[in-house]
C-alpha cells in the first residue's frame, strides 16, 4: 500500500472531470487500497481519486468511529435524492476550512464494488453528505465553489498568504 499526495485547492487539476472505469481490475483494487490508506492517514472520512490526481470515477469512504467500515464506490451514480440538509463540511484538499453547504438529505447511489459487482445503497446523514461531496470531486467541483464569490476570493487570498508564509 502507499500514501498518495493530496492535491491542494486551488490546484487546477482538482477541476478535471473523471472518466468511468470500463473494467475493474487488480490495478483498480490497488488504487482503492492506496486511496483508503491515504484517507485513514490524513485523517479523513472520504477521498475521491481526483484528489490524488487520478481522473477515474472511484471514491473511498469510511464514516465509522472504528475505521473498519470501508466503502468503495466505482462509477457511482445518484439515482434518487430527496430532502434537504445544511451541514458543515471539510475537505482534505482545503485544510482548515469548514463551511455549511446545502445538499440533499437522502440519496440512493448505484455503483460497482472492487469485484466489479453492482450495488445500490440508500444513505442519509453524514454518509449522504460525504457521497455528494466526493461525487462533486469526480465532476471537478470543490465544496468551496458553492460559497459566494466574495467568500471564495477571500479564501483564495487567505490560502495564498498561508502558503507564502509556510514556504
Ligand atoms: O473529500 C475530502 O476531502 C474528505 C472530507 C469528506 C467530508 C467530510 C465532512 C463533510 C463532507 C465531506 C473529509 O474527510 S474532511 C476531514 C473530516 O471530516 C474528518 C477528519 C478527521 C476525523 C473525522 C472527520
Ligand atoms: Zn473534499
Amino acid at each position: 500500500m502507499a500514501i498518495l499526495k493530496i492535491l491542494q485547492y486551488p490546484d487546477e487539476r482538482l477541476h478535471t472531470v473523471a472518466v468511468p472505469i470500463p473494467v475493474v481490475t487488480a490495478a483498480t483494487r490497488k488504487l482503492a487500497s492506496d486511496m483508503a490508506e491515504t484517507m485513514y492517514s490524513a485523517p479523513g472520512v472520504g477521498l475521491a481519486a481526483t484528489q490524488v490526481d487520478v481522473h477515474q470515477q472511484i471514491i473511498v469512504m469510511d464514516i465509522s468511529e472504528t475505521q473498519d467500515q470501508l466503502l468503495v464506490f466505482i462509477n457511482p451514480e445518484i439515482i434518487a435524492s430527496s430532502g434537504e440538509s445544511m451541514c458543515e463540511e471539510g475537505c482534505l484538499s482545503v485544510p482548515g476550512v469548514y463551511e455549511k453547504i446545502r445538499r440533499a438529505g437522502h440519496v440512493t447511489v448505484h455503483a460497482l464494488n472492487t469485484h466489479g459487482e453492482s450495488f445500490t445503497l440508500e444513505a442519509d446523514g453524514l454518509l449522504a453528505i460525504c457521497i455528494q461531496h466526493e461525487m462533486d470531486h469526480l465532476k471537478g467541483k470543490v465544496f468551496v465553489e458553492y460559497l459566494s464569490s466574495l467568500k471564495q476570493s477571500r479564501l483564495r487570498a487567505k490560502l495564498k498568504k498561508h502558503r507564502r508564509e509556510t514556504m
